[in-house]
């Protein structure tokens, strides 16, 4: 297709939508990687004139830009260095932990920070590079808060948007941020900011008043550009989804039905399966969870091998010190579980530490009677809407943290306060008791809503915001 010139949409992201997969014969290839944002994306790029630009997985330098997957993608080069300051130090280890609750400490290095501006500049120069004149450019997420005013500096033609994958925290949080003024100036070169929640749009708003003097109306702020004109710009709520249709139609196929069924025969045939799946994150209550099955064996309310656990984790960050703890705990406590209450050939917990295809979590969550989706704070988590869209045979019960976006769409799900190990565990078992044709209801109404709201009215939302900001869609003037 297209060599390198200029494109109408352009998104810069951490990284890019593939991944170099190395055959045995050492000849390398792109592939697609998997995850929500590239289906999401494809859907926006599809019959557009469109540009990624992002990190391509590996540090040093960048390959050349190239064409694939209908785009063109433009690689930023990032070293070892940069990625443990930028990317596990500040992005990951400053301001994920402070954007989740402090759920660990957050770590402030000024080194990381210095890293943090190096790198934003690099992805504004490159959003440059492809943007062609009055162009869309959108931006994603906490490693690229600088981008959106870097970009404005070089190209105050282009339209500008930012979507914030992860919650924005409450004001008496992002205070403690020693570069909050700087990441708020940051955010307000775009037209338009896209956040999961309504309390996160509102959480930004009261920090661009409260900690930077800013004037706010509804959901508006008034900044001024460096060459004085004033600007309004517009914070508001377009939750993420998932491709409903597609995954549905993934999971309706035979292959995955039988492989659905093949797994719980080789769980054992258990009256119940319960299933978790998460990056392996501090956020996602996994150890809450574990804590509250585990009393529900100690008490004999659930025994195996009638029920089973089944826990996916998958690999993450496991270079930050954070990260290497919670494994190291969780794992303890799944060894400490199997060894009190596992029998021979039937483990109490199922802990499988690897990704899979889609096609083995689709059947995994077919095969999962309750799952349980339990984090201590999540931007939206979209394991509970593609565990809802997977039960076509509208069987199953979804236990939902009340501290994820989804559980603001999702509230016909059986709703939890994780911190709470004893309600934890009564909702657990509220799930499993309630009558099947009240959980059929419930089941229904959840696939409605998912069905209703997918990535595409997602993204679809996101752009004619950033189209109409200032204002609200078919509102005019004002
Ligand atoms: P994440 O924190 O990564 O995303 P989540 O929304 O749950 O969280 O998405 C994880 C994705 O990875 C899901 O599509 C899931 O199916 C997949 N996945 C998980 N384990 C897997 C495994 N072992 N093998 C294969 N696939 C696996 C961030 C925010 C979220 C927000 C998303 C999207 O933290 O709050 O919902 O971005 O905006």
């Amino acid at each position: 297709m297209s060599d390198q010139r200029s494109y109408d949409l352009v998104i810069a992201a951490n990284r890019l939508p593939v991944d170099r997969v190395v055959a045995p014969n050492g000849s390398s290839q792109w592939h697609r990687s998997p995850g929500g944002l590239v289906t999401a994306m494809d859907s926006v790029m599809r019959g557009r004139d469109g540009a990624w630009v992002g990190w391509a997985g590996e540090p040093g330098e960048a390959p050349a830009p190239f064409a694939e997957a209908g785009m063109w993608l433009h690689p930023v080069p990032l070293d070892a260095q940069e990625l443990e300051t930028y990317y596990e130090g500040f992005s990951n280890d400053t301001l994920w932990p402070i954007y989740h609750d402090v759920i660990v400490p957050a770590h402030f290095h000024r080194e990381w920070w210095q890293a943090y501006e190096r790198v934003n500049e690099r992805f504004a120069e490159a959003v440059c590079e492809v943007a062609a004149p009055g162009a869309k450019v959108w931006i994603h997420d906490y490693q690229l808060q600088l981008v959106p005013a870097l970009v404005r500096r070089r190209r105050p033609d282009v339209r500008i948007g930012w979507f914030n994958h992860i919650p924005f925290p409450p004001v008496e949080l992002f205070a403690q941020l020693p570069w909050r003024s700087q990441i708020i100036e940051g955010l307000l070169g775009a037209d338009y900011l896209g956040f999961q929640r309504v309390a996160d749009a509102q959480n930004f708003l009261r920090a661009a008043r409260r900690l930077d003097g800013r004037a706010t109306r509804g959901d508006t702020v008034v900044t001024r550009d460096p060459d004085g004109a004033e600007r309004v710009v517009r914070a508001s709520a377009v939750p993420i989804s998932i491709d409903y249709a597609d995954l549905e139609s993934l999971a309706r196929s035979e292959a995955v039905q039988e492989r659905a069924r093949q797994i719980r025969t080789s769980l054992g045939e258990p009256e119940v399966v319960m299933l978790g799946v998460d990056r392996l994150d501090y956020t996602k209550g996994i150890r809450h969870r574990l804590k509250a099955y585990e009393e529900l064996l100690a008490e004999g309310t659930l025994r195996p091998p009638e029920v089973t656990f089944v826990q996916v984790a998958t690999p993450s960050r496991e270079r930050v010190a954070a990260y290497k703890r919670l494994r190291t705990e969780v794992e303890t406590t799944v060894g400490r579980i199997n060894g009190t209450y596992g029998t021979l050939g039937s483990p109490a917990v199922h802990y499988l530490h690897h990704s899979y295809p889609r096609e083995e979590m689709a059947a995994l969550f077919q095969a999962a009677d309750v799952m349980l989706v339990t984090p201590l704070r999540d931007g939206m988590n979209l394991v509970a809407k593609e565990y809802v869209t997977c039960r076509h045979d509208t069987g199953g019960a979804l236990v939902l943290s009340e501290f994820t976006g989804a559980w603001h769409e999702l509230h016909q799900s059986f709703v939890c306060n994780p911190h709470d190990i004893e309600g934890l565990k009564q909702t657990i078992l509220r799930a499993l008791r309630t009558d099947d044709k009240e959980r059929r209801r419930l089941m229904r109404a959840l696939r409605r809503r998912v069905a209703d709201n997918d990535v595409q009215r997602w993204a679809d939302r996101f752009l004619t915001n950033l189209d109409t900001a200032p204002h609200k869609p078919g509102r005019k003037g004002a």
